[in-house]
C-alpha cells in the first residue's frame, strides 16, 4: 500500500490508485467531465484537476505515488476548473431549455456546481454538424465537448470503432472514418456511445411525434408492446431508485396514453423459445450450422454481418420476440378481432436504440407489411409520460391485455445477460425428457463474468455446450477463440450490451458519479429475477396461452406457417 494525503486526510491506498479514486473513497468529491469508469481515462477535460505541491495535475490519470501531499479546494484548482469548463462552454450549444439532456447533463451540473455565471470567452463556434441518418442514433456536433467517453465505449468496450477523433487543433471533431454519415459506418445501432455521453450530443433517433400521431388517429388500431427490461428500469426516470419494478404502473400509463391494446413483450419471447428451442434440437440431431447462436439482438446481428460473415448461417433463423410478437398481432390477432392488419400499428417498447433499426430491416416484414411499426426508447416512453401529465409514481398497477400480454418468467429474463439461453434450456431440457423439473434455475450462466459456460446433457446423451456472452468485446474474444479452434459449443446466447438488455442503449442514463457508486446492472438484474420468481408459470412451454396459439393457429414449432411468420434468414 502506499501512503498519500488528500486535504490533509491521511489515508492508505493500494498501488495504481488515482488520486480520483483515492478521493472518492474518502467522500472528496472531485468534479470531473471526461473520466468513466472502465470505459474512458483520457484527463483530455482538466475539470479533475488537484494541486500537487507547484503543480496542477488531473486526478484522473494521476497515480499515488508514497507521501505525496493532495489539495483538492484551493482558489488555484476552483479558477483552474472553471478556466476549462468556461472555455467547454464557450464552444457548445447552449440551448439547455430545449436540450433532451437538461436536468441529466453531466456540463450543466459541473457548470452549476462550480458557480460559472457568466460565460467569459466567445468567439466562433467549431463544428456544428448534425446527423440524422441512422435509424438508431442522433449526432450534434454542436453539443459535443470531445471527452472521449464515446469513443472509449465504441472502441474499447464494443470493438467496433464506428468513431473516433479527427482532425486537429480546434477543428477537432468526433467522427466517422472518412466523415461519412452514420449509417453508412460499422455502427451496429447499440447505443452505448449514448450511454457515454455526458450532454446532448448522441441521442436516440427520436420518433415520438411518429407515435402520438399513430394514437391521434382514429382509422388505426394502435397496439403497443413493452420489452422485459423497461420494466426494471422505467422508474427511474421518475426518480425511483434503480432496481424498482414498475410493471403495472408501465401498463397503467401506456393505457392512460391512449393504446388500444397493451401487450407483453415476454409472450414473444416464449414464442421464440419455442421456435429457437425446436430449431436447436434439430440442428443437434442434424449436426448442422452449430453452434446455434441467438438472433434477438440486432445490434450483435448486425456486427456479425460486419465482422463474421461467414458464420451467418449459424445464427437461429428466429425473429427476435418483440418481432415474432408484431407478426402475430398482425396475423392471429388481427383475424381473432376481425381487424384488417393494415390498419393496425405496432408499437414497441424496448430498452433499445438497435431496435429502431431492427424494426425496420425488410428482413422483418410480411407482405409487404412491417412486423413492427414503430420503436420507442425506455427514455421516450418516459418522455411521453411526462409529456401526457400522467402522475405515473402514483399510479395504480394494472395488468397487460390477453391474449398476447401473458408471459412466463423464462421470459422476462431475457432482458439480463443470460437469460435466453436459461429460459430455452428450461424448455429443451423439460421437451427432451419428458419431465418436470423441480430446479430450473441455471446459475451458471447468471452473473456479469464476460464469458459464462454450462454443460447440460439430455437424456439420449447429447451433449448441449453453452457459452453466454455479453458485450460485443467479449462475443468478439470468443467468435476468435472458435476460429483459432480452442473453444466449442452447442449454443451461444450474445447479447452486445453488457449485462444485456437492462443495459441497453435506450435505458435511463445515470450520470459517470452514479455509476460509480451503484451497480445499475447488477440492481436491475437483480429486479428482472425477482419478477421471474413472481410469476406462476416459469417455463416458456408451460404458457398456456403459447400453447393455445399453436393449437389455434401455428400448428407446431418450425410449422410452415410459423416458418413464413416468425423466422428470417440474414445473408451476406
Ligand atoms: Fe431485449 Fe428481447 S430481451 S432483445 O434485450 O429478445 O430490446 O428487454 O425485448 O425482442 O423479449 C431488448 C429486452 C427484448 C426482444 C425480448
Ligand atoms: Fe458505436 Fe454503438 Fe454508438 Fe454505433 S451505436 S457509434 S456501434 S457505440
Ligand atoms: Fe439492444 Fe439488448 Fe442487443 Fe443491447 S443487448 S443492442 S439492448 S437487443
Amino acid at each position: 500500500t502506499i501512503n498519500i494525503m488528500i486535504d490533509g486526510i491521511e489515508t492508505k491506498v493500494a498501488k495504481g490508485t488515482t488520486i480520483l479514486e483515492a478521493a472518492r473513497d474518502l467522500d472528496i468529491h472531485i468534479p470531473s467531465l471526461c473520466y468513466l469508469k472502465g470505459v474512458n481515462h483520457s484527463s483530455s477535460c482538466r475539470v479533475c484537476v488537484v494541486e500537487v505541491g507547484p503543480r496542477l495535475i488531473a486526478s484522473c490519470t494521476l497515480k499515488a505515488e508514497e507521501g505525496m501531499k493532495i489539495q483538492t479546494n484551493t482558489k488555484k484548482v476552483r479558477e483552474a476548473r472553471k478556466t476549462s469548463v468556461e472555455l467547454l462552454l464557450s464552444d457548445h450549444d447552449r440551448e439547455c431549455l430545449s436540450c433532451s439532456r437538461s436536468g441529466g447533463c453531466e456540463l450543466q451540473t459541473v457548470s452549476n456546481d462550480l458557480n460559472i455565471r457568466t460565460v467569459t470567452y466567445v468567439g466562433e463556434k467549431s463544428n456544428q454538424e448534425k446527423d440524422y441518418t441512422s435509424p438508431s442514433i442522433y449526432r450534434d456536433a454542436s453539443k459535443c465537448i470531445l471527452c472521449g467517453r464515446c469513443v472509449g465505449a465504441c472502441g474499447t468496450m464494443q470493438t467496433v470503432g464506428a468513431i473516433n477523433f479527427a482532425k486537429r487543433g480546434f477543428d477537432t471533431v468526433i467522427s466517422t472514418a472518412f466523415g461519412r454519415p452514420l449509417e453508412e459506418s460499422t455502427c451496429v445501432n447499440c447505443g452505448q456511445c449514448i450511454m457515454a455521453c455526458p450532454v446532448g450530443a448522441l441521442t436516440e433517433h427520436e420518433n415520438i411525434n411518429d407515435v402520438w400521431n399513430a394514437l391521434e388517429n382514429t382509422s388505426k388500431y394502435v397496439v403497443v408492446q413493452t420489452a422485459p427490461a423497461v420494466r426494471v428500469a422505467l422508474g427511474e426516470e421518475f426518480g425511483l431508485p434503480v432496481g424498482t419494478r414498475v410493471t403495472g404502473k408501465m401498463v397503467a400509463a401506456l393505457r392512460k396514453l391512449g393504446f388500444d391494446k397493451v401487450f407483453d413483450t415476454n409472450f414473444g419471447a416464449d414464442l421464440t423459445i419455442m421456435e429457437e428451442g425446436t430449431e436447436l434440437i434439430s440442428r443437434l440431431n442434424s449436426g448442422q450450422n452449430l453452434p446455434l447462436m441467438t438472433s434477438c439482438c440486432p445490434g450483435w446481428v448486425k456486427f456479425m454481418e460486419h465482422n463474421f460473415p461467414d458464420r451467418l448461417d449459424n445464427l437461429s433463423t428466429c425473429k427476435s420476440p418483440h418481432e415474432m410478437e408484431g407478426a402475430m398481432v398482425k396475423s392471429y390477432f388481427a383475424k381473432k378481432m376481425g381487424i384488417d392488419p393494415k390498419n393496425i400499428i405496432v408499437v414497441s417498447i424496448m430498452p433499445c436504440t438497435a431496435k429502431k433499426f431492427e424494426g425496420a430491416r425488410e428482413e422483418l416484414s410480411n407482405e409487404s407489411m412491417q412486423d413492427v411499426d414503430w420503436v420507442l426508447t425506455t427514455r421516450e416512453l418516459a418522455a411521453m409520460i411526462k409529456e401526457a401529465g400522467i402522475d405515473f409514481v402514483n399510479l395504480k398497477g394494472e395488468a397487460f391485455d390477453s391474449p398476447i400480454g401473458e408471459g412466463s418468467g423464462a421470459a422476462v429474463i431475457f432482458g439480463a445477460t443470460g437469460g435466453v439461453a436459461e429460459a430455452a434450456l428450461r424448455t429443451v431440457f423439460e421437451i427432451t425428457s419428458g419431465k418436470d423439473l423441480e430446479t430450473i434455475e441455471y446459475t451458471a450462466v447468471r452473473g456479469m463474468d464476460g464469458i459464462k459456460e454450462n454443460v447440460i446433457e439430455l437424456p439420449n446423451g447429447q451433449k448441449i455446450r453453452t457459452a453466454v456472452v455479453h458485450g460485443l468485446g467479449n462475443a468478439r474474444k470468443l467468435m476468435e477463440a472458435m476460429e483459432r479452434g480452442e473453444k466449442t459449443y452447442e449454443f451461444i446466447e450474445v447479447m452486445a450490451c453488457v449485462g444485456g438488455c437492462i443495459t441497453g442503449g435506450g435505458q435511463p442514463i445515470v450520470d459517470a458519479r452514479t455509476s460509480e457508486r451503484i451497480d445499475i446492472k447488477a440492481e436491475r438484474a437483480k429486479a428482472i429475477y425477482t419478477e421471474d420468481e413472481a410469476q406462476t408459470v416459469r417455463k416458456s412451454h408451460k404458457n398456456p396461452y403459447i400453447k393455445a396459439l399453436y393449437d389455434e393457429f401455428l400448428g407446431t414449432p418450425n410449422s410452415h406457417l410459423a416458418h413464413e411468420l416468425l423466422h428470417t434468414h440474414y445473408v451476406k
